[in-house]
């Protein structure tokens, strides 16, 4: 029998790749897309096959985490197998500036697609993405059983949403599992997030095309994996006997200012004639330090990150440069204009 899934968020970083990945397990994958006025499918585009096709395994589907009604008519209609609710607004910085937003998408959002679930009478295994940014203040190293102390919008969002999937295994018995994600990039990472941030200002910088880099606190210590390892951990806790959460990490120890050397010297760039301060970077509370320690994962399911930040960092500056190569001036118009978003 062809299992069948249900992303939310597969237009993201994490959508993407977890839709390669069930696409290879022989999956049939629907997602679910935010209708825009400009295209926001470019990281599924070369996974699509137009439906008519027998082959397509693929669908999309216009909805959205704040419309309740229309989560429960595409549950009843998909009967996915298992859902994976990764939409979110996921960024902290604009968490602050949009904090009722985020409550509704990354806090509300979640329970509307368990009671959707829930209401449409069908079964299936739930994974949400839980943060690390629900640790917040709590100093590392961070595992499952350390306290949560959110610092933004977005942190005491996810903090529902964790505690809302956990309260729906408890009550109603479902197969709901809280992936705790500590941060992880690709070459396919949103572009206002620091690493993306970095390795593309890297690229244009290289490439003549861009001379100063402006930054906030670079003292924040992170724990940057590959986001393409992070999805298998996703399935497996899907796949697992029993409904538990899990820490997936790398459990290394990096300063955005190493992330920033790593990243310029591996293109032969000193980062200090480069990089300068702008205190617009900066958040009202900052997330100090995230360490994790994924030995759970390991010992229960077998995960282990193998990707650590320096090489992370190197493959996002190779593909930066590359991309670079054939973006033309569309390239730097774009970095121009996303300075002010960051
Ligand atoms: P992205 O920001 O790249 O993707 C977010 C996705 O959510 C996009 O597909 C976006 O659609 C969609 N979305 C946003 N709002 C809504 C809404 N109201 N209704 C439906 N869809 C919506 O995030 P990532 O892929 O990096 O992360 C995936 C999830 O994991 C997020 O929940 C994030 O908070 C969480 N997480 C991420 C970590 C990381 O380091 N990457 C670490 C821990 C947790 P659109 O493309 O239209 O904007
Ligand atoms: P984070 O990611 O807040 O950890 O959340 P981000 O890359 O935005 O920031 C990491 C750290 O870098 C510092 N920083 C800057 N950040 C940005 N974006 N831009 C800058 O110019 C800059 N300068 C310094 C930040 O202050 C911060 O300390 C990510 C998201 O993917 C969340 O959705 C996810 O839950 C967590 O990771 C785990």
């Amino acid at each position: 029998m062809t299992k069948r899934a249900l992303i939310t968020g597969i237009t993201g970083q994490d959508g993407s790749y977890l839709a390669e990945l069930l696409l290879s397990k022989g999956y049939e994958v629907h997602g679910l897309i935010r209708r825009a006025s400009t295209f926001n499918t470019a990281r599924v585009d070369h996974l699509y096959v137009d439906p008519h096709d027998p082959k397509a395994k693929l669908f999309l589907h216009y909805g959205d985490l704040s419309d309740g009604a229309r989560l429960v008519t595409l549950l009843a209609e998909i009967n996915p197998d298992e859902v994976y609710n990764l939409a979110a607004q996921s960024h902290v910085r604009v968490s602050f500036d949009e904090p009722e937003h985020t409550a509704d998408t990354t806090g509300v959002g979640t329970i509307r697609l368990l009671e959707a679930v829930r209401m449409s009478g069908i079964e299936t295994r739930f994974y949400q993405a839980s943060s690390s940014e629900m640790f917040g203040a709590t100093p590392p190293p961070q595992n499952e059983g350390t306290p949560f102390y959110p610092r933004s919008p977005y942190g005491a969002a996810k903090v529902y949403s964790y505690w809302i999937t956990k309260n729906y295994r408890e009550a109603y018995g479902m197969f709901a599992v809280n992936g705790i994600l500590f941060n992880h990039e690709s070459p396919r990472r949103g572009e206002t997030f620091v690493t993306r941030k970095i390795t593309r200002a890297v690229a244009a910088i290289k490439a003549g095309k861009q001379d100063l880099l402006y930054m906030g606190n670079l003292d924040a210590v992170r724990d940057w994996g590959y986001a393409a390892e992070y999805v298998e951990g996703m399935w497996r806790m899907l796949q697992a006997d029993e409904p538990d959460d899990f820490v997936l990490a790398t459990g290394g120890n990096y300063t955005v200012r190493d992330f920033l050397q790593i990243s310029f010297e591996h293109a032969g760039l000193d980062w200090e004639n480069h990089v300068r301060f702008d205190e617009r970077y900066l958040r009202p509370t900052e997330v100090d330090a995230l360490v994790g320690d994924a030995s759970k994962a390991q010992e229960k399911l077998g995960w282990k990150a193998s990707v650590h930040t320096p090489e992370l960092a190197r493959i996002m500056v190779d593909a930066d440069i590359e991309a670079l190569k054939h973006a033309g001036n569309h390239w730097i118009d774009s970095v121009e204009l996303e300075s002010w978003k960051n």
